[in-house]
């Protein structure tokens, strides 16, 4: 790690709490400066280490935290993202490219050294190879989000070639966890059915039970954050954004893993605005890229997920209906 502190901006948020978790178990709770217009739902975050109240469109309020804590790495992970975004166009897309330029221009200015920014799975349209989807491809988002991500990529790689500023990226497939919900994504549906599974023994999925999407769990996803964060320059040649694979699955295909479980689990499909999205992404992702260049290697499958995601879940609800 470079001489001063992390900021993670964003850090309420599904991948924010995760992040932060972790960085401060890596390299101490006083180093990991955790920042968000919310409060987290998760005392820890707030509690285990500096926290800062930040709204990420003040550029001025962003500078003071980075001048006051020293920082100088970010992670910059508000967003708004792709279901919420289709209802939000215009606030979707100022919040997700004025606070990248934010940050990017910070590290212009010298004021941090180097930018974690996460890019999407949604930089992909209909156009794009469907299956395995290469790093270079067709791009033609049909979404705000992705039209954003997308746009983000090709401003990080500007400034990285222009300004010499390092930044570094992923095209997150959808990320399961059990720490923290997501919010507003297309892929939410893939944590939701776990909770419902576990406490009621059924789930409506808003997608069509054979729409196959890229997916990944959390834990493999802030590893390969951590690591290409951490990487050497010259293991990240590519300042767009790096593909990402972790696993495949459909409704119907994460269902009957639930089933193993829980056997008395049913599932049925009211696909609503959201199958559309899910339409024009690939449904499995290609990551050689990032597997030669900086060692990406994904742990977790569709079987060990479900293991892990059904017993936490049960953990948290036996724990929060423990009385004194
Ligand atoms: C979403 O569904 O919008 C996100 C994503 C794939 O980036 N999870």
């Amino acid at each position: 790690m470079a001489s001063g502190k992390i900021l993670v901006i964003g850090a309420a948020g599904q991948i924010g709490v995760d992040l932060v978790l972790t960085l401060r178990k890596e390299f101490g709770d006083t180093n990991v400066v955790a920042s968000d217009i919310r409060v987290p739902a998760i005392p820890e975050i707030v509690d285990g280490g500096p926290f800062e109240n930040l709204n990420i469109l003040n550029d001025q309020d962003l500078l003071r935290v980075v001048e006051k804590h020293n920082i100088d790495t970010v992670y910059h992970l508000a967003a708004m993202l792709s279901a919420t975004a289709e209802k939000n166009p215009d606030k979707a897309w100022d919040l997700n490219m004025t606070s990248l330029f934010y940050v990017l221009d910070l590290a212009r200015a010298g004021k941090i050294k180097k930018i974690f920014w996460p890019s999407s799975i949604a930089v992909f349209g209909p156009t794009t190879p469907p299956i395995d989807t290469p790093q270079h491809t067709i791009c033609e988002p049909t979404t705000v989000y992705g039209i954003s991500k997308l746009a983000g990529e090709q401003w990080c790689s500007y400034y990285h070639q222009k300004f010499g500023v390092d930044v570094r990226s992923i095209r997150y497939p959808g990320l399961i966890s059990y720490k923290s919900a997501p919010g507003g994504g297309t892929t939410d549906y893939a944590v939701e059915i776990f909770h419902e599974a576990i406490r009621h023994g059924h789930y409506t999925s808003f997608l069509k039970e054979d729409t196959a999407l890229p997916m990944m769990y959390m834990d493999d996803a802030i590893r390969a954050t951590i690591e290409i964060t951490n990487a050497p320059a010259d293991r990240v040649p590519i300042r767009t954004s790096y593909n990402l694979s972790g696993m495949s699955f459909t409704p119907a295909g994460i269902a009957a893993e639930i089933k193993k479980h829980i056997p008395g689990f049913t599932i049925d499909y009211n696909p609503d605005f959201r199958q559309n999205i899910a339409d024009s992404w690939p449904s499995s992702i290609n990551d050689d890229y990032a597997r030669r260049d900086w060692g990406w290697q994904r742990q977790y499958d569709l079987s060990a997920m479900t293991e892990v995601m059904i017993r936490e879940i049960r953990a948290q609800i036996a724990a929060s209906e423990v009385t004194f």
